[in-house]
């Protein structure tokens, strides 16, 4: 290829095809009119109530899932066996009796555990807003309950309470908290649900005898007076309440004495994972980001940093710090929210491997955090891309290939081009922008130095600098008009 084909080559990879982005409007209310045996917030609040209650968590964008419980101790191994799957779900997929399962609390002791790291760890990640498990499927409440005493304060000689420490920090650090708690699976209560592995093969796909009980009573002893625990014990948190795995043991009428709960907390945001038919307030794509994100819904997907959610001392497939930091990008541009997850150790320690990629997202953001907080999604359609100089459709036109060489945020006055492959071209190249575009600099250059602008036609072109100012993403900022 000579150079002039190779420049027109690399211009081509830059444009821009404008789609509807009318998906990402959120003009109608989330929930249809389904008959709720008590209505939650969501049916009974107007679209400026909505509005404003979810208004700290739109802005928010980026915050921190944290599993965190006895699955760390034995972080992947059983028996000397090292057991497939995700650290939190040990005990169901090696079938651990109860009693053996519930012998780890007394050796539970995370003396290093430190709140107020923690918190400052996710601040410098520029995170918003944390979520924490309270009790996951394991049943062994992270907090101080009077309900159950299969809890840290009551059965391990740690003796104290993280939830409390962590709301404390919250308060003082300017960080939001919220509590994961999983209302329907209980591995080691009485009449608790179990989702099906293994050889689990009975109707409740119990493997201990020890878990056979009635729903209704694990619900009402246990359950229920947590989840009220949780609401009250915590001052101003929890402000989000994330349900887990409903199966079909949570009927609308059961569900529904959980929404009476909640509705006595106007402020509170809870997700689509109670069950009984209620939708809550966002949508929970688990490891994955929908490439159109969720047309007339919140929604926040939440990613495992390595491959499991609770500690595995022997997964390391950590993903990139590139990866992580293009998974927000590519979130914000779809309108979404990025809850990532870091699994603290047995002795409440976050692997370093996991820290050291925070704080390299942070410091991105720190620099760039303009063009993701508050940011509204893209002006370009779900899947910014580029014509193949090369592949051709069926007709003979150049093929239409979705790419990850950019994405694009937007407010009011501005459009953001977050750049990730940077064109060898010497400029950024737009066909029909979606508003007049009347200046451009880079978020990264500390003096905001106007870009040349070149309009022809129904396209401008930006002149940019030889290098990225960063390889993983360089903001380009165009302000625009009308
Ligand atoms: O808390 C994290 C997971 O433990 C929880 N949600 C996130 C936030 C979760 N629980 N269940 N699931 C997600 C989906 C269930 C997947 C399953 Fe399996 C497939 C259950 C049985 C087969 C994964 C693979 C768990 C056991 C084997």
């Amino acid at each position: 290829m000579n150079l002039v084909c190779r420049n027109i080559a690399t211009v081509v990879i830059l444009v821009a095809v404008s789609l509807s982005h009318a998906q990402f409007e959120r003009s109608k209310p989330d929930t249809q009119p389904i008959h709720h045996p008590v209505p939650s917030i969501q049916d009974t609040e107007s679209l400026a109530q909505r509005d404003a209650r979810m208004q700290w968590w739109r802005e928010g964008r980026f915050g921190m899932f944290i599993h965190w419980g006895l699955y760390s101790i034995p972080a992947g191994t059983w028996d000397g066996k090292q057991i497939p799957g995700i650290g939190e779900w040990i005990m169901n997929n090696a079938s651990i009796p109860v009693a053996e399962y519930k012998a780890l609390a007394p050796r539970f002791n995370p003396t290093s555990f430190s709140a107020r790291e923690i918190v400052a760890l996710a601040k410098a990640a520029g995170m918003k807003y944390m979520v924490i498990t309270a009790k996951h499927h394991d049943g062994f409440a992270m907090f101080d309950s009077k309900a159950n005493s299969f809890n840290i304060v009551a059965a391990t000689p740690f003796k104290r309470d993280p939830l409390r420490e962590l709301a404390e920090e919250c308060r003082k650090q300017g960080m939001k908290l919220g509590f994961y708690y999983s209302q329907d699976q209980d591995w080691t209560a009485p009449g608790g649900s179990a989702y099906k592995t293994g050889n689990h093969d009975s109707a409740s796909h119990h493997w201990d005898s020890a878990q056979d009980g009635d729903f209704d009573s694990y619900l009402h002893t246990k359950a229920i007076p947590q989840i009220k625990e949780l609401l009250t014990q915590y001052a101003e948190f929890p402000v989000v309440v994330w349900f887990d795995t409903p199966t079909a043991n949570m009927t609308p009428d059961r569900a529904a004495e959980i929404v009476t709960l909640l509705n006595q907390h106007p402020n509170l945001i809870w997700n689509n994972r109670l069950g009984g038919s209620y939708q809550g307030d966002t949508e929970t794509p688990e490891q994955y980001i929908p490439p159109q994100g969720f047309p007339g819904r919140d929604w926040e997907s939440c990613m495992t940093i390595n491959a499991t959610w609770g500690y595995k001392s022997y997964d390391t497939n950590f993903k990139s710090v590139e990866t992580l930091l293009r998974n927000l990008i590519d979130i914000a541009s779809k309108g979404g929210n990025y809850l990532l997850n870091v699994g603290p150790d047995s002795k409440g320690v976050i692997p370093a491997a996991e820290a050291e990629r925070l704080q390299q997202i942070g410091k991105w953001l720190a620099v760039n955090g303009e063009a993701i907080y508050d940011s509204k999604p893209t002006l370009f359609g779900p899947e910014a891309g580029a014509l193949s100089p090369i592949e051709e459709e069926k007709m003979g036109n150049p093929k239409f290939i979705p790419s990850w060489n950019w994405r694009s945020t937007t407010k009011a006055d501005k459009i953001y081009i977050e750049i990730f492959t940077w064109p060898g071209s010497g400029s950024f190249h737009l066909v029909k922008p979606p508003r007049k575009v009347t200046s451009a600099y880079l978020l990264a250059d500390p003096t905001h130095t106007p870009l040349k602008l070149m309009q022809t036609g129904d396209s401008v072109n930006v002149h940019l600098p030889a290098k990225a100012l960063d390889p993983i993403a360089t903001v380009l900022v165009l302000n625009t008009s009308n």
